[in-house]
């Protein structure tokens, strides 16, 4: 095999000759209907090998694509033109250029394709007299020449050809070959990248697909080789392939590389799983997607401008289907940038800008596609067909957003910087954030990953939280708002050690729309820098200095608790007692004593006992000195040690066994690993 392969596509109006070029040029008929054979028309998508001779040696494997010229199948013609790496525009020396040489020439060039060899052909049709035929040539290669002038084949050599005789074959051979010297490679790097242009079954095989391999490679390894097909149309689920053989001109192969026509036989899946418009990928290239962000352009004789709603049938890769647009912004008609928008946007004929594409069904689309928009009213149908635009997929998977937003995301993805598309998206995302895997999507960058991780470091600008990534910016304001809360807790609520953590974060989750994770990680912050402290034992958080009980300078309703309790010794009260005590209720009693014990002021024993730390303490001393001395303790010996009654004997013996100084055998008490 060659070390050059590339798809070159058949172009031109019905009738001209591209199919019968074709046979004379491999000796293949791709007419292979019996349809097609009786009404002397090509309705499908033909295909054929030809070995070229490129000299010294050198041989190369083109693999061609015939496409219909019928006004009726210029879709056929767009999905087979998808996978083109130059064109064979066929124009009849007899009729000169139609309406389908012109749409066939758009499409191609608004795919981006810009290599063309021109075969002016039935050169045997323009007379017996050589001057007569000399000089209908000379006007049917002016013509061409003039409608070429504007495009993107200005220079595409114009060779003359009569398929049926021979004359100019030579020549033909020769000018490919010379075009193909100059053709740029395909991008290989990356997943791979099918779109189906034909499904069906082979005896003894099964299930076959073939397409035209846009990029990246596909390797048949031994055992299987797994795919994804994304579909297109309503209700289809992606779901994974197994390749069970793989064809490339028409002989068994292990491997594909980007622009080769490829067969695969597929495992387990029948053809009525599989649908022309579907594509075969791995990794995290195409989505199914019904609605995209796309810089288009409107065709110069378009006969009104798109405006909101309007609507078009869109062709990408293999697929097509109805699809309404919303023009957000127009293009710079001198540099192609992206105005900001003001006021209604019109995209008028000639014009480009920047658009939201919302499509009936979903289609594979991929960041980077190139569409084609084809009008739906006949309005230019006589002379230029119904191509009317074309574009390529800015975003796949927009989220909706405020076109001012857009037009800036679009900016960024539009470039080359790789790094400013992802850094863009993940701002674009706000505090909602965004998946790797739909940065690698969006972006149509393979090395997401690895740029993530640059700009993820901690002086970065991107923070990943949660699965999820985020502006570090975002932060800040977050951090603010949690400041805020606690400082206005601490005026409400002078008596409070700090705000329970998990109501400072739902506190910021009312203040707007933000994740979870990015919310802890604003609190964490304002923690690592100190601006906020954990106030207490149940974590609740405080500003610095605020929230703090100074046990010498306790403000007077603690104050007096705490007194109570100090005067009390190791007979304290309870709680009702000290809310008789202090003229207090219930719940106010509660909050106090609670106060004082996050801040280890009181020492609890039970719900309703609780100790000054002395005497906690004195107690304490007084137990592990008789567990020295008799290594055993019960209740009747805590009462006579203590002089406590019963009532606090009980709940005094629990605490010991909790702390660990005592540990329960029996009815009796031996020392425990605090002894
Ligand atoms: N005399 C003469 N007839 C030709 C030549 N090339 C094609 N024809 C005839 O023109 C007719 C149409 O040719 P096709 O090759 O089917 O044209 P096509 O462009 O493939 O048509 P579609 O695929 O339907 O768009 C056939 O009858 C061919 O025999 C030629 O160079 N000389
Ligand atoms: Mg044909």
């Amino acid at each position: 095999m060659s070390a050059r392969e590339l798809v070159l596509g058949t172009a031109g109006h019905i009738d001209h000759g591209k199919t019968t070029l074709v046979r004379a040029l491999t000796g293949t008929d791709t007419d292979r209907l019996p349809e097609e054979r009786r009404r002397g028309i090509t309705i499908e998508l033909g295909f054929a090998r030809w070995q070229l001779d490129a000299g010294k040696g050198q041989r190369l494997a083109v693999s061609i694509v015939d496409v219909p010229g019928h006004e009726a199948l210029v879709r056929t013609m767009v999905a087979g033109a998808g996978g083109m790496d130059a064109v064979l525009l066929v124009i009849s020396a007899e009729d000169g250029v139609m309406p389908q040489t012109r749409e066939h020439l758009r499409v191609c060039a608004l795919l981006g394709l810009r290599h063309a060899v021109v075969a002016l052909t039935k050169i045997d049709r323009l007379g017996e007299d050589p001057s007569e035929r000399e000089e209908l040539l000379e006007l049917a290669r002016e013509d061409v020449r003039a409608e070429l002038e504007a495009t993107s084949f200005a220079d595409a050599p114009i060779i003359p050809v009569s398929a049926t005789e021979g004359a100019g074959l030579d020549e033909l051979r020769a000018a490919v070959v010379g075009m193909i010297r100059g053709l740029p490679g395909r991008e290989r790097k990356g997943p791979p990248i099918l779109p189906v242009d034909r499904v069906f079954t082979m005896r003894g095989h099964g299930t076959v697909i073939t397409g035209t391999l846009l990029c990246g490679e596909l390797e048949l390894r031994e055992g299987s080789t797994e795919l994804t097909l994304v579909p297109q149309g309503l209700g289809r689920q992606p779901f994974s392939v197994r390749v069970r053989g793989m064809q490339v001109h028409g002989e068994e192969a292990t491997r594909s590389r980007a622009g080769t026509r490829t067969a695969l036989n597929l495992g387990k899946v029948g053809v009525e799983a599989l649908e022309r418009g579907d594509v075969l990928t791995s990794g995290l290239a195409v989505v199914a997607s019904d609605r995209l962000l796309a810089r288009v352009e409107q065709l110069d004789f378009g006969a009104r401008p798109w405006t909101r709603g309007t609507s078009l049938q869109l062709c990408a890769g293999t697929a097509s289907t109805a699809a309404h647009l919303v023009p957000l912004t127009l293009a710079d008609p001198e540099t192609g940038a992206l105005l900001d928008p003001v006021g209604k946007i019109a995209i008028g004929p000639g014009q480009a800008g920047l658009a939201r594409l919302y499509l009936d069904v979903p289609l594979p689309i991929w960041a980077g596609q190139r569409l084609i928009l084809r009008a739906f009213s006949a309005a230019h149908m006589q002379t230029d067909g119904l191509t009317i635009g074309g574009g390529v997929v800015v975003d796949p998977l927009p989220e909706r957003r405020q076109p001012a937003r857009r037009v800036a995301l679009a900016r960024a993805l539009l470039g080359d910087d790789a790094s400013a598309k992802v850094r863009a998206l993940v701002e674009d995302a706000g505090a909602s954030g965004v998946t790797l895997e739909a940065l690698t999507l969006r972006a149509g960058v393979i090395h997401a990953a690895k740029l993530l991780g640059r700009m993820g470091v901690e002086s970065g600008p991107l923070i990943e939280l949660g699965g999820r990534w985020f502006a570090r910016a975002l932060l800040e304001p977050l951090l603010r708002a949690a400041v805020t809360e606690v400082d206005r807790f601490h005026a409400a609520h002078p008596l409070q050690p700090g705000l329970a953590r998990a109501t400072l974060e739902g506190a910021l989750a009312q203040a707007g729309p933000s994740a979870a994770a990015l919310r802890t990680a604003a609190v964490d912050l304002a923690l690592a820098r100190a601006q906020l402290r954990v106030a207490d034992r149940s974590g609740s958080l405080a500003r610095p200095g605020k929230g703090t009980l100074d046990p010498n300078d306790l403000p007077p309703p603690l104050h007096d608790v705490v007194e109570r309790y100090r005067h009390a010794g190791i007979s304290p009260p309870t709680l009702r007692d000290l809310g008789e005590a202090l003229g207090l209720d219930a719940k106010a009693v509660l909050e106090r004593v609670g106060v004082l014990q996050r801040s280890e002021l009181l020492i609890k024993i039970n719900d309703d006992l609780s100790y000054a730390p002395e005497a906690h303490a004195q107690l304490l001393t007084a137990v592990r000195e008789h567990l020295a001395a008799h290594g055993e303790l019960d209740v009747q010996a805590l009462k006579g040690m203590t002089g406590l009654s019963r009532k606090f004997a009980v709940p005094w013996m629990e605490h010991l066994d909790r702390l660990g100084v005592t540990r329960r055998a029996g009815d009796r008490r031996l020392p425990g690993p605090k002894a």
